[in-house]
């Protein structure tokens, strides 16, 4: 899966994404400040989690738009224990329904572990724009929630493709696994193609040469078939 990780100047993205990868990720900063992005992967029970930090400084938004394409979800980032960045987080939020329109999204009240960190309930009040998003309280700084945070936008964005996720497990290794996809979803050959490309460059499943056949990946099999398992470690 591809998920960014956006949300305003300094709310902890790049420290979120190197808590959640063990601090297998790239971060190009100047100073502290991303300037490009972050990069990094994390596995969660053996399905592949690409994650791809921006740049909070308003004026990066190319970098922004870049980063966002074909994003499967998004991890909004806000600062729990600043309310003076209220207003940045209302005004970054503007651009997600532009780069990424209907993307399964959660919000990141982060910076929990900080004494004068707001509650959910008050940052909820205080930040409206988000309303009717998950909004999970977390510290990237001592990992507190931030696993369990991956794990509800994942459950989501495998409930948003759970009619083409419970096809790919039911027809995963049969002969013309292409042509059961199409019949069984009603969509056209180039669509279905497309759909097996797309979750082929996310390491869910691997296709034949000729396109005929596709075989899930093992260990997300379960997943596919029953999304809400992959909310348990
Ligand atoms: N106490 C605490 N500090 C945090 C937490 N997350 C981030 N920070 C601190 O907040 C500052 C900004 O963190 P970054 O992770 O660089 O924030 P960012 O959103 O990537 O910033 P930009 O890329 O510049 O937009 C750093 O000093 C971090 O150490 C947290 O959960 N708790
Ligand atoms: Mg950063």
């Amino acid at each position: 899966m591809k998920i960014v990780v956006t949300g305003p100047f300094e709310s902890g993205k790049s420290t979120i994404i190197h808590n959640i990868t063990n601090g297998n990720c790239i971060n190009v900063e100047v100073n502290g400040t991303t300037i490009a992005m972050d990069h990094g992967v994390a596995n969660i029970n053996g399905m592949n989690v690409f994650l791809f930090g921006t740049p909070g400084l308003l004026r990066f938004t190319t970098m922004r738009k870049i980063l966002s394409e074909g994003a499967d979800g998004l991890i909004f980032v806000v600062d729990s224990s600043d309310p003076e960045s209220d207003a940045r987080a209302k005004l970054f939020f503007r651009e997600v329904p532009f780069f990424l329109p209907g993307v399964p999204c959660v919000v990141a009240a982060n910076k929990q572990d900080i004494g004068s960190a707001r509650p959910v309930e008050e940052l909820q009040k205080s930040m409206s724009f988000v309303a009717g998003l998950p909004m999970i309280p977390c510290s990237g700084e001592t990992g507190q929630n931030v696993d369990s945070m991956l794990r509800t936008l994942l459950y989501l964005i495998m409930m948003q493709w759970s009619s083409v996720f419970q096809k790919f497990a039911e027809h995963s290794g049969k002969p013309n696994g292409l042509e059961l996809l199409t019949k069984d979803l009603n969509i056209s050959k180039q669509v279905a193609v497309g759909y097996l490309r797309k979750f082929e460059l996310r390491k869910l499943l691997e296709v034949d040469v000729g396109d005929k056949r596709f075989v899930v990946q093992d260990n997300v099999r379960q997943f596919l078939e029953n999304p809400v398992l992959i909310l348990k470690k």
